[in-house]
């Protein structure tokens, strides 16, 4: 068990998607993250050991490896690949059997910010608790978040900040979103963010991780 976690760690940190992918080439032929994953949740893991010890430790090693340039880019891409594979086989785990909808969330990486691993995970978490998630992608204007607010009246809001560059941006989104909608509750969350960075740029509520903007959402908007 053990080590089908740790083969797969190995493989979002190593950038091995499939066992059909040649990268990268000392991995050729094996087993990838696709496939895994699939093992993995078949033999029992739960799949938040997959997520937490795997899938989430791998790619915060990558990050480690990235940071000490060690790694480049496209290897970082690779890895990415390779989670959203592990991720697809965790989807279904988190659906949620709860019919009638809590209520909606937009989601969205900020404007400049091409990071969605994180954004993702937190919608499907949003969604296993009974949200319907509107995602919006990455790199997302104010205009394109005060047209989904317009459309889904009530709705909450999400936004994910990867880049100490770009999570300034959150600040003009979260004033104009509520200059044009007041009651519009506003989450905001990932890596570089704090809770006193959230409160200085007016969100509503601040989480490091999925459950936390889920107890928000749950605590704030759950109506009957
Ligand atoms: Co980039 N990148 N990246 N990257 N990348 C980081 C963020 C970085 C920390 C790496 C490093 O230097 N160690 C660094 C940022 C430094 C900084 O700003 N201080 C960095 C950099 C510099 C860059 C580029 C500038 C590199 C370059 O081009 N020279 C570039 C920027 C592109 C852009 O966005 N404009 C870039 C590009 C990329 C890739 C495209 C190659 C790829 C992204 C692919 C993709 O997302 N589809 C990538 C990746 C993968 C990473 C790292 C390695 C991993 C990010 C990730 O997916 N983590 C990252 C290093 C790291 O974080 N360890 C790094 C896993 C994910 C599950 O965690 O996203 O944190 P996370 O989400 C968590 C929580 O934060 C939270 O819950 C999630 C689950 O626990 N959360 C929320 C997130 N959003 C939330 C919202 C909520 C609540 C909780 O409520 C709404």
């Amino acid at each position: 068990m053990d080590s089908l976690l740790e083969r797969l760690r190995t493989c979002v940190e190593r950038g091995k998607v499939s066992g059909k992918s040649p990268h990268p080439p000392d991995m050729k032929g094996q087993d990838g993250a696709d496939e895994l994953a699939r093992q993995a949740l078949d033999a029992g893991v739960t799949p938040q050991d997959v997520l937490s010890n795997a899938l989430i430790a791998g790619m915060q090693r990558v990050g480690e490896r990235f940071r000490n340039r060690e790694i480049f880019v496209p290897d970082v891409l690779m890895s990415a690949k390779a989670m959203s594979a592990a991720m697809a086989h965790l989807r279904p785990y988190f659906k949620s059997d709860v019919i009638k909808h809590k209520g909606i969330v937009v989601m969205g990486t900020v404007a400049g910010d091409l990071h969605d691993i994180g954004k993702k995970l937190v919608a499907m978490i949003m969604e296993g608790a009974g949200w319907e998630v509107v995602d919006l992608g990455v790199d997302v204007p104010a205009e394109k978040f005060l047209k989904a607010v317009e459309e889904h009246p009530g709705c909450a809001v999400g936004l994910s900040a990867l880049l100490t560059t770009t999570m300034v941006n959150m600040e003009t989104i979260i004033r104009r979103i509520k200059a044009a909608s007041p009651g519009t509750k506003v989450i905001v969350g990932g890596a570089p963010l704090t809770q006193d960075f959230a409160s200085k740029i007016g969100a509503d509520a601040y989480s490091p991780d999925p459950q936390g903007a889920v107890e928000f959402l749950n605590t704030q908007f759950v109506n009957d």
